[in-house]
Order: C-alpha cells, then structure tokens, then sequence
C-alpha cells in the first residue's frame, strides 16, 4: 500500500528536508495497521528518520518530521536539531508551510504508550488504543503548539481546525533515493545524439507503397496534460529556442479551443517534416472529446482550424465538415497525454472515459503510445538533470504503473519533460522528447506496415484473377 501523501506533498516535504532527493516508505498507518501505539512502536522504532502525517476530517493535513528514530522508553526527548512540524493542507487547499524547532533538546518524544509526539509536547498525536467509527479516529493527544517549535505565528486552533478527528495518520520512513543502473538504454545524451535524433526524424516518411504523404498523429488527453506543450517542445528542438506556437497555459477547461494539425519544421524557409501533430481539445469528466467526436477525428472528416464546440458535438453539419476524407485525412497514431504527476490519482471517471477512447482506438487498428508529461513534478533527480530519467527509480515505477492502468505495453509508455519555463533549449529535454517522437513514429509505421500489408494482399489476389 502506498499511502495517501500525493507526488507534490512528497517534493514539498523533500524541499523542507533540504538533503536531496528523498524516497518515502510507509511504515505504519491507522487505517492499514489500527491506531494502536504499541503496533506504531513494533513498526517505526529505530528505522531512521521519519515523516508523521495526520489528515483531519476538515481537509487539513499536518505533521512532523525528526532524523531521529523513534524508540519504546518510559518517556525520553531526543535532541534533532533538524525536526520541525509542517502544513501541507488547510481546509483542502494547498498551503504549505514549515516550523523549524527552536528547543532541538526536547525535538521529539519517546513513550511505549504514545504514538509520536513532536516536542514538550507541541504535536501529541495519540496514546494506546483509538476506537474507529465510520471510518474515523477521535484522537486522544493534544496541541501545544509553539513551546520546543518556532509556530511563525500560527495558532494551534489554525494547525488543527481545533478538531480532535481524524481520517488517516501514516508515518514514512524518509531516506536518500539512490540512482538507478540504466533500466531503459538509449544512445546517449550529447550533442551528437540530438543531431542524429533531428536528422532521424527530419528524414522520416511513411513506408513507400503505402500511398501516404505523410501521417497524422492526434493528441489525446485531460486538460492540462502537456498536449499543446509537447508540440511546442518539438517544435521548438528544431527551430532552436523555445517557442510557444501553441497556446498552453493552466485552467480548469481546455486552454486548447480549437483542432491545430500542426507542421514541425526548422525555420519558414525549410521544408516541413512528413507528419502532422494534431492538438485537441482536453478531455473532461463530463465534456470534451466522447466516442462520437474521436471517430469523426480518426476518420479525417474535422478540418485543421476547427473550433472545438462543447455545447455543439462534432457532425457532419460543421462547417468545412470533410465529408469523403481519404487516406492521407485519416489519423495514423495516437498519442495519450497524461499528466506523470497525477496520473496515479486520476479519477474512475476520467479513467473510463480514457479507456472507453483507447477501445475505440484499438477497433480502428489504429497504433497507440501514451505519453507521461512533468516527470520533473515526480522525481527530483530528474527535475535537477533530466538525464538522470532512466535512473530514476520514481519515473520507472510511474511507466510501470501507467502500463498497467492502461493495458499499454512499456515500450509505449514514454517518459518526457516539456519546454515550459525554460528560455532555450537544452541537449537533455530534447533529447528525451525526440526518444518519444521516435517511438510514436515508429508505432505510426507498425501501423502502415499493416495497410501494406493488405494492399499487397489485395494486389496478389487480383492478379490471380
Ligand atoms: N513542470 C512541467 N510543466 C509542464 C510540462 N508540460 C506542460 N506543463 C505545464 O502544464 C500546463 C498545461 O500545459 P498545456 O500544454 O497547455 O496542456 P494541454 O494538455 O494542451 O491542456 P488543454 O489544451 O487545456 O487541454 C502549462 O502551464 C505547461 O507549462 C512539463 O513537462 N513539466
Ligand atoms: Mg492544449
């Protein structure tokens, strides 16, 4: 069980640490193991440094952190110069906020009979046994707030919502997170790698015979996934700054408003690449791209420029509506974008709606890759270099996942970090974009091998006629 504190409240707490990237264990949990302190004492004594984390029924989420282990005494402080207790939630809303400790001698607390207690006594989480109700915990500790931590200011009564019930205390052991030996080859990361990536692709066209131009990959994916960013990022590799073509940007709707079939090529007097990336819309819970929508897209029948319409479905009675598409119309690849730093905690609803697009994907023979964009939001190692990716223990556990949440084999799913605040380019990003793009056209060729393939079928049988 992997425990309730999400990706970005893991980085927070990393960044209030202050040593580097960190790896989070869960050790101990009320509702995996009961609020029972003795069961707290058999599972985090003497483990090292910990993390204590207590989610309140109002949507507030506190704790501590301590160096130093936890041990089953008659009721001993341990000394930590650096412990220090913590917001990460009040009321729902993220406001992260530190408290160093200003008496490091009574740091944290140590009884056979308490669960942790962070200072004399600031934070006293629980003592032996708590009864649980509809999946509540009344705890038994109390608040001191401000005598061995420096509280800034906060009033206990802000800290807790002066409520005693809680839904979850966990407590992680905290320690260094290791690189990784290479668990993904690729070439390698230099200047010479990047060039041979651009001319690879700057080169790429649809297998001869197959009657095609050049292929259409769509985009597909929620609001805010990276979709327009991960156009802009190829993009902007080869024109050699970073540009902002597509429109991207946060909001709760989609940014992206209408159908974009974009051109990647290095200047405007170059000639354009043989593919087309086609940005859309983002898919919401209850709107956006459905099953109707996605096969006028893969049949070629929405035209470039179209404006996407949430109150108005796609039909045939849109302007520009392109009613006898043909092959070079058609969409050839698609592309699932999705956000790395919450791709594990998207909702039931999102999920099926994903997984009702990929079926509709998967009837039409279509290839398909997924891609898992703001890797830098999961790993700190990454977020530092992000050719340490393959190294990193967090982003392969995340392709794992997403492999297996969507039933896409592990070489589909790609791993990339797009241009965003950055003001130019770099070998890494590009790098590790153009690695995507590889992998996307060759799904989009695995794709037109099978058109091939039943052309020719269609040829040898009509000469035998
Ligand atoms: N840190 C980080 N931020 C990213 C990354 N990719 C995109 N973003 C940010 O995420 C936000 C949404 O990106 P967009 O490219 O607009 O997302 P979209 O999927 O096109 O969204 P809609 O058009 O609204 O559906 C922007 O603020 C981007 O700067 C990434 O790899 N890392
Ligand atoms: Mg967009």
């Amino acid at each position: 069980m992997a425990g309730r504190l999400a990706i970005a409240e893991k980085k927070q707490l990393e960044r209030y640490i202050q040593s580097g990237p960190k790896n989070f264990n869960l050790l101990y949990s009320f509702t995996r193991n009961g609020a029972d302190a003795a069961v707290f004492h058999q599972n985090c004594d003497s483990k090292g440094p910990t993390v204590t984390v207590i989610y309140n029924t109002l949507g507030t989420v506190y704790g501590g952190y301590s160096e130093k282990s936890w041990k089953s005494e008659g009721g001993v402080y341990y000394r930590d110069e650096h412990a220090f207790l913590f917001q990460l939630q009040q009321n729902g809303k993220n406001v992260p906020a530190k408290f160093s400790v200003k008496k490091p001698d009574k740091a944290i607390y140590c009884h056979n009979s308490n669960g942790p207690v962070f200072g004399g006594h600031d934070l006293n989480t629980f003592s032996g046994v708590l009864p649980v109700q509809n999946d509540q915990y009344t705890t038994n500790g109390s608040f001191t707030f401000g005598h061995s931590y420096d509280m800034g200011g906060i009033s206990a009564d802000q800290f807790t919502n002066k409520v005693k019930t809680v839904t979850e205390l966990e407590v992680y052991s905290v320690s260094d997170l290791p690189l990784l030996p290479v668990w993904r080859e690729i070439g390698g990361w230099e200047q010479q790698d990047l060039e041979e990536l651009k001319n690879e692709m700057d080169t790429w066209s649809p297998p001869h015979g197959v009657g095609l131009k050049l292929a259409n990959i769509l985009f597909l994916g929620p609001v805010g996934a990276g979709k327009s960013s991960f156009f802009n990022t190829i993009a902007s590799i080869f024109r050699g700054h970073v540009t902002g073509q597509a429109v991207c940007g946060s909001a709760e709707q989609s940014i992206t408003s209408k159908y974009r079939m974009y051109r990647v090529r290095g200047s405007a007097m170059t000639k354009p690449m043989k593919f087309k990336l086609c940005d859309t819309r983002g898919i919401e819970e209850n709107q956006g791209i459905d099953g109707t929508e996605l096969n006028y897209l893969l049949e070629g029948n929405v035209p470039n420029g179209y404006q996407f319409n949430p109150s108005t479905p796609i039909s045939p009675d849109i302007s520009g509506f392109i009613s006898k598409p043909t092959l070079n119309d058609k969409i050839h690849c698609v592309c699932f974008i999705i956000d790395g730093s919450t791709a594990t905690v998207m909702s039931e609803k999102m999920l099926e709606k994903i997984k009702s697009l990929q079926t509709k994907v998967r009837q039409k023979g279509l290839s398909q890759v997924v891609l898992v964009t703001k890797i830098d939001k999961v790993c700190s190692h990454v977020e530092e270099d992000v050719s340490t990716v393959f190294q990193s223990l967090a982003i392969q556990e995340l392709v794992d996942k997403v492999s297996g949440i969507l039933g896409v084999p592990r070489s589909n799913v790609l791993p990339v970090k797009n241009y965003e605040k950055e003001l130019s380019v770099t070998n890494d990003v590009s790098i590790l974009a153009l690695l995507s793009l590889r992998q996307i056209l060759r799904a989009t060729e695995d794709f037109m091998f099978n058109l091939l393939d039943v052309l020719d079928d269609e040829k040898d049988s009509e000469s035998l006629e």
